[in-house]
């Protein structure tokens, strides 16, 4: 926190490491098998659903190369480009692939400015050229209870906030979202205050998990994940990973965040995965993976904690929810 990043400079060697860049025809692969499998849509679990699962119907997959760091394999490109929460588009996660074939990826810029001595608007060719994505496969924990796991094309956040040299009065990162009420069918519910906004901690932002993706699976990042460029932050509830960013904000005090202004009692700032603290209206201890059937423990931190407990040391996580 008491860090000043505007004095860290770039090393060349740590901004090109092994990127990873899956050929065009492993994702094509899993974009014909997901188009044969569109007949599934039906059988995506609902919470309520006791009967079918997608997981009784998805044997003809190859077995998954794909596993995060604790060994669990991810979903199928079907399954994780199916079950969406986008609330710009529709807030039914099984409606949002149905509803996103006009909305316009390219071109698309992303301004980034605030606090910074070098404020910058990069396209997002410029931040995969710069950054040089690569994979990193995670879990994402839903705050509703249901929970994917993700093969991200993705680069660290830290990276991005390192070029735009970050002033020592920087103390938080406020992210925010299109607005394009024209594409974006949701955004004329004005129940919402649009445009969707997120907030990190500075050192929540440097850490070497969060990412900004621009793909999954080898290719690029489907319109319903967030295309073209999303955030990431596994350890934290899904709703943190803010879609189709178009402003990064470098401010000096805790951001205010869409859902924390629509219901502060229910979703705090922090949103860090926490099994031991319930939601109001419902208990965090346990979580339905998208093609299980039985409900798994929920994990610390999303079973990030030994990578970020210390961010959060000798705070109050009952208070900082
Ligand atoms: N702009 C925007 N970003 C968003 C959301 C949203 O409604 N709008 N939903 C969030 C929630 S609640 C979750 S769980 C994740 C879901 O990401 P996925 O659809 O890629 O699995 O996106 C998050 N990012
Ligand atoms: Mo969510």
């Amino acid at each position: 926190m008491k860090k000043d990043y505007s004095s860290l400079k770039i090393d060349r060697s740590e901004i090109t490491p092994k990127s990873l860049y899956l050929s065009r025809r492993d994702f094509m692969r899993g974009a014909v098998l997901a188009g044969g499998a569109a007949a599934l849509v039906a059988c995506l679990p609902k919470e309520s659903s006791t009967g079918t699962t997608a997981s009784s119907v998805t044997p003809t997959e190859p077995a998954n190369t794909y596993k995060d760091e604790l060994g669990d394999s991810a979903n199928s490109f079907y399954q994780i480009t199916h079950y969406n929460n986008y609330y710009e588009f529709t807030t039914n996660p099984q409606g949002v692939a149905g509803l996103v074939d006009k909305f316009p990826t390219s071109p698309w810029e992303v301004q980034v400015y605030g606090l910074v001595n070098k404020p910058k608007t990069f396209t997002v060719a410029d931040m995969i050229s710069l950054f040089k994505p690569e994979e990193r496969v995670y879990r994402l924990r839903c705050v509703e209870g249901w929970s994917l796991v993700i093969p991200w094309i993705g680069f660290p956040l830290s990276k991005l906030l390192y070029a735009v040299e970050p002033t020592s009065a920087a103390k938080f990162v406020r992210f925010e979202t299109i607005t394009d009420t024209l594409d974006m069918p949701g955004q004329n519910d004005r129940s919402f205050p649009w445009p969707y906004q997120e907030g990190l901690r500075m050192d929540e932002a440097m850490h070497d998990l969060t990412i900004l993706a621009t793909g999954l699976y080898g290719g690029g990042l489907p319109t319903q994940d967030g295309g073209p460029i999303r955030l990431v932050v596994p350890w934290k509830y899904g709703f943190k990973s803010a879609k189709a960013l178009v402003k990064i904000e470098l401010v000096d005090s805790q951001p205010a965040t869409m859902w924390n202004t629509i219901a502060p009692n229910e979703y705090g700032f922090y949103s860090n995965v926490n099994p031991n603290v319930d939601h109001p209206r419902w208990s965090q201890a346990t979580e339905r993976r998208i093609g299980e059937t039985d409900r798994r423990p929920t994990l610390m931190f999303n079973g990030y904690e030994n990578q970020v407990a210390d961010l959060y040391k000798g705070m109050d996580l009952k208070v900082n929810f």
